[in-house]
């Protein structure tokens, strides 16, 4: 039967790849909540049925409005978040508000209205590893954050783990590791290298970029989320990789000649304060209970289709950029 499902976030990078994934791949209808912040962006959900997507403009902290929209739907799928780590170091503030006032807004009312609930959070709850460290992040992993971004994702985990184990909400945890793909803001790695070299900027590298991390395409992170939603126990957390470990380099040098550009054509700039050094995920816990494997297996073909997202969408991208930017250079990145 077809069910309703609130999407908070869903006008950001992953909830909106949600999104349309579930309109591609289900029945169901959604309710996106979503407060617009610089990171939402209508276009992303440009094109959707309007008979199956409602999008509801408010704020995951407004109790009233979560309480009624949790009230008419079926399932909750949480995807809200001030999401940036760099953000985070200058104006910690509303990642407090955000991931830790608003998932408690969200789990009271899913709590009260006895709703099946699914939490989005990420690997960077467990901190860093060492380049050659033969161990990978499992749920088993002790929590480790580094960042006011992390710490704040790593309390909202808690809340739901307690909510559970103290009030029986029916929710599951997935941690994912980092997002690649189309509609993701241009303040993150990938789409900023890939913009600044179409804009005829030189992509900027954090330090030596040696720093590794777990890429996966966003519709693999979809694919995921659905299966747990539909088949994990409650109470569970779910690790979602997809083994795409690369080093900052490497991926910008994949970048810069995916691009026809000199695979030395950028700038090394300040490092990140704190900066995680390499994330790596377990998946085998997904895959072996509930039998999900990722559909992007090969990273470059991947990161091809998402240059020429940029390039065919740039009306998209372009007026975040200058003021993405602006704001890098007062920080020196
Ligand atoms: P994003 O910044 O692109 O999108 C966040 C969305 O949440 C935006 O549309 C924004 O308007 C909305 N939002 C922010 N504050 C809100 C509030 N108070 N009320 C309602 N809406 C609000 O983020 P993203 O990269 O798509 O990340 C989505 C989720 O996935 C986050 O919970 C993040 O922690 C998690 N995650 C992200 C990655 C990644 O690689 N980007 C990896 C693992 C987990
Ligand atoms: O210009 C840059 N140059 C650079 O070298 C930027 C923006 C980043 N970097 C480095 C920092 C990181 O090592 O690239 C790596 C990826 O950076 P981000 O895109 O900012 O992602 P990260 O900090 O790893 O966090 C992401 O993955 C986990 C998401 O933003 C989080 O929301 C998610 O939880």
């Amino acid at each position: 039967m077809a069910r309703r499902i609130l999407v908070t976030g869903g006008a950001g990078f992953i909830g909106s790849n949600f999104v349309h994934y579930l309109v591609a791949n289900t029945d169901d209808s959604v309710t996106v909540l979503d407060k617009f912040t610089y990171a939402g962006n209508e276009a992303s959900l440009a094109g959707l049925p309007e008979d199956r997507v409602t999008v509801v403009h408010g704020d995951i902290c407004d109790a009233e409005l979560v309480d009624r929209l949790i009230a008419e739907s079926d399932v909750v799928v949480h995807y809200a978040a001030e999401s940036h780590n760099d953000n985070s170091l200058h104006d910690p503030r509303p990642f407090l508000d955000t991931n830790i006032i608003g998932t408690y807004t969200l789990i009271e009312a899913a709590r009260r209205h006895e709703k099946r609930f699914h939490h989005i959070s990420t690997d960077e709850v467990y901190g860093d590893l060492e380049l050659d460290d033969p161990e990978r992040f499992t749920d088993q992993t002790p929590y480790n954050p580094s960042s006011p971004y992390s710490s704040t994702k790593a309390g909202s985990d808690l809340l739901v783990r307690a909510w559970v184990r103290s009030f029986g909400l029916q929710a599951t945890i997935s941690n994912c590791s980092n997002n690649y793909g189309p509609r993701q803001h241009v303040e993150k790695f990938i789409p900023r290298q890939i913009t600044n070299i179409l804009v005829g900027d030189r992509p900027k590298l954090y330090g030596e970029g040696l720093n590794v991390r777990d890429w996966i395409h966003a519709d693999d992170h979809s694919s995921a989320v659905l299966r747990i939603v539909e088949a994990g126990r409650i109470g569970e957390t779910y690790l979602i990789g997809a083994d795409g470990e690369r080093n900052n380099k490497d991926v910008l040098e994949t970048i810069l000649e995916l691009m026809g550009q000199p695979r030395d054509a950028y700038e090394h700039v300040v490092d990140r304060p704190g900066h995680d050094l390499r994330y790596a995920i377990d998946a085998s816990k997904l895959r072996d209970e509930l039998g999900w494997a990722p559909a992007y297996q090969d990273f470059d073909r991947g990161l091809a289709d998402t240059i020429a997202w940029y390039r065919e969408n740039e009306p998209w991208w372009r007026p975040q950029k200058d003021a993405t930017e602006a704001k890098y250079r007062e920080q020196g990145q």
